[in-house]
């Protein structure tokens, strides 16, 4: 192509030469002395007829890689492998269901013969100690409940109705004995315990068991200074009346010992 389009001006260039060279002669024979000519492009002629095909250009550059291509099918299977080492121990199992019950074994030789009586005996034994200690209790909520106390007694009310006799086994068991009032101080103690409880009355360590008409303290002592005895008392009424009470008011009065009425405990603070 590039040699067909400088083909053309220089065939044009030669056929205006040409021209040039028989105008140029005619115009030298009209005008010889003007040798200097200036030469214009004409018009553009008819195109020429189609040049032959060229050389071979030289190769072009390298081009850019090309994509991926396509997966393809896959292929058979191959030969089994050899075998794999041994793996990890598996979870532990469930427990399978119980087996058949087994045969009745041999029997077993004879007993020897019970000796009851001395666990009779054992039991009976623990049967007094348990009710010592069902008493003691008692006596211990009686006492946690509330005691009255001067520097040297402490008096406890025993809310259980007993004999004189028996009330001061009761004082004697835990160490003491029914209440000796032997002066104002402990005659007033045990009677404000007697009202704060709602009481009118209790027995006291006071009688004339050994000798009538004189009395003394359960322990025997003697009856010195001291003395409350309500006006009119001691009267020994019914010829009957050997043991002593003492009332709300602090003041004492002979009374029969058989009646079963409330008591007062007195216990030495040393031998506590
Ligand atoms: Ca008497
Ligand atoms: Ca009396």
């Amino acid at each position: 192509m590039i040699g067909e389009k400088l083909l053309l001006p220089m065939i044009l260039m030669s056929v205006l030469s040409l021209l040039t060279l028989q105008t140029s002669y005619g115009q030298q024979l009209a005008e010889e002395s003007c040798t200097f000519q200036i030469l214009v492009p004409g018009l553009k002629g008819e195109p020429g007829e189609k040049g032959q095909k060229g050389a071979p250009g030289r190769p072009g550059r390298l081009g850019p890689s090309g994509g991926i291509g396509q997966i393809g099918l896959k292929g058979q299977k191959g030969i089994m492998g050899h075998y794999g080492k041994v793996g990890p121990s598996g979870m532990k199992g469930v427990k399978g269901d119980m087996g058949d019950p087994g045969p009745t074994g041999p029997n077993g030789d004879p007993g020897v013969p019970c000796e009851c009586t001395p666990m009779r005996k054992m039991i009976g034994e623990m049967d007094i100690l348990v009710a010592q200690l069902s008493s003691e209790l008692k006596f211990i909520k009686n006492a946690v409940a509330g005691i009255k106390e001067t520097d040297s007694k402490v008096y406890l009310l025993v809310k259980e109705e007993k004999r004189y006799s028996d009330a001061e086994v009761y004082c004697q068991t835990r160490g003491g004995h029914l209440a000796m009032p032997k002066d104002e101080g402990a005659n007033t103690a045990i009677a404000e315990y007697i009202t704060e409880a709602g009481l009118t009355r209790v027995y006291i360590g006071i009688n004339d068991l050994h000798r009538e008409g004189v009395f003394t303290y359960v322990d025997l002592s003697a009856m010195t200074t001291f003395s409350k005895w309500r006006k009119g008392e001691p009267n020994n009424a019914y010829d009957d009346e050997d043991c002593a009470e003492m009332v709300a008011s602090g003041e004492w009065t002979d009374v029969a010992c058989l009646p079963t009425m409330f008591f007062v405990c007195e216990f030495d603070k040393d031998s506590l």
